[in-house]
């Protein structure tokens, strides 16, 4: 941490632009995830092994001012999901529980339009809409998964304690128990069998 002089008055490391969620300054981490990384995510095999591997699904960048797993820290993040659809799914993220289940999260609409799918633990799923100024509260039990339904960028900003974790083994073991589908144009939750 730095060392603050008594009664100055000093300027942020770290700012973001409201316009697009991006930020700038120190502590910064970026990742970005390609459709090959994520086998398990998507129903259609066949389209999926038919888009180039190296397709760039959705990029993430995270301001992490303080350790992973430290208690009492938050992070600060934004994810950017690129429009695009394999087969009838549309472009979207891995999903996770978090490690910790009484870790909440944030989540607000930046640009675009899309779907924040919640599912708890006895496998309830639903789902809420994501545009510009939307406001989502997570519970620490729920995974969470988000999904561009638009056809321009999704993004949205998340702020979540430092020592929340990931667990993204259940989502990618036994997925959420809907699949977001596009059916005659529309979005529509489908119950997975
Ligand atoms: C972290 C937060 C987000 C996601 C990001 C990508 O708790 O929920 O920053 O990490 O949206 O999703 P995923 O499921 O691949 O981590
Ligand atoms: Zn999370």
């Amino acid at each position: 941490m730095n060392i603050i002089n008594h009664l100055s008055i000093i300027d942020t490391a770290n700012t973001i632009d409201y316009s697009n969620g991006e930020i700038k300054g120190e502590s910064l981490i970026n990742a970005t995830k390609y459709l090959k990384e994520l086998p398990n995510i998507f129903e259609d095999q066949q389209s999926f092994e038919n888009t180039d591997p190296n397709k760039i699904i959705y990029e993430v960048q995270a301001f992490l001012p303080v350790k992973e797993g430290l208690e009492g820290g938050l992070f600060f993040g934004k994810t950017i999901i690129y429009p695009g659809k394999i087969g009838d799914e549309y472009f979207m993220t891995k999903g996770h529980f978090h490690e910790k289940p009484d870790r909440g999260e944030f989540y607000w609409g930046i640009q675009g339009e899309g779907i924040l799918l919640l599912m708890d633990k006895n496998r309830n799923t639903w789902a809420e809409k994501m545009y510009p100024g939307s406001l989502h509260y997570i519970n620490g039990h729920i995974a969470h998964r988000t999904i561009n339904i638009g056809e321009s960028i999704l993004s949205f900003g998340a702020c979540w304690p430092s020592d929340a974790g990931h667990n993204y083994q259940e989502i990618m073991d036994n997925g959420f128990s809907a699949r977001l589908k596009e059916i005659k144009g529309k979005p529509q939750l489908i119950p997975v069998r």
